[in-house]
């Protein structure tokens, strides 16, 4: 696995854009380890979103967190995700004051970003 963190500040399908330009996707991080190598990158968007499906979240690769699975309380700050705003929709990384972990965010909000590339 091979790890872009880029740092201009984009919208959500921005970064998508610019990750398949690597020919790579967003980070899927979908383990407690690699959630932990996100750990100390603040105001980033990964692989995960609920565009196409109100509250069905799907990493970059298509499958879909099981919310009530551990590792959505070990990856996701308390109380989120909770589609605060209507397009609450894509997910980043201590974009919040006070958050120090995962929530949703409004996907035309402009972070920086986390690609990832499988070696297969
Ligand atoms: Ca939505
Ligand atoms: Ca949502
Ligand atoms: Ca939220």
């Amino acid at each position: 696995m091979c790890l872009y963190y880029g740092q201009d500040v984009c919208t959500y399908a921005e970064a998508q854009g610019k990750c398949k330009s690597r020919n790579s996707t967003l980070a899927i991080i979908n383990t407690e380890e690699k959630f932990r190598i996100l750990d100390p990158m603040d105001h980033v968007w990964i692989g995960l979103d609920d565009i196409a499906n109100e509250g069905t979240y799907r990493w970059a690769d298509g499958s879909i967190l099981d919310l009530q699975s551990n590792l959505r309380y070990t990856i996701f700050q308390a109380g989120e995700p909770n589609a605060a705003y209507e397009n609450e929709d894509c997910v980043c990384n201590r974009c919040f004051h006070d958050f120090d972990k995962l929530y949703d965010d409004k996907c035309g909000e402009t972070y920086k970003y986390l690609c990832e590339k499988a070696f297969r």
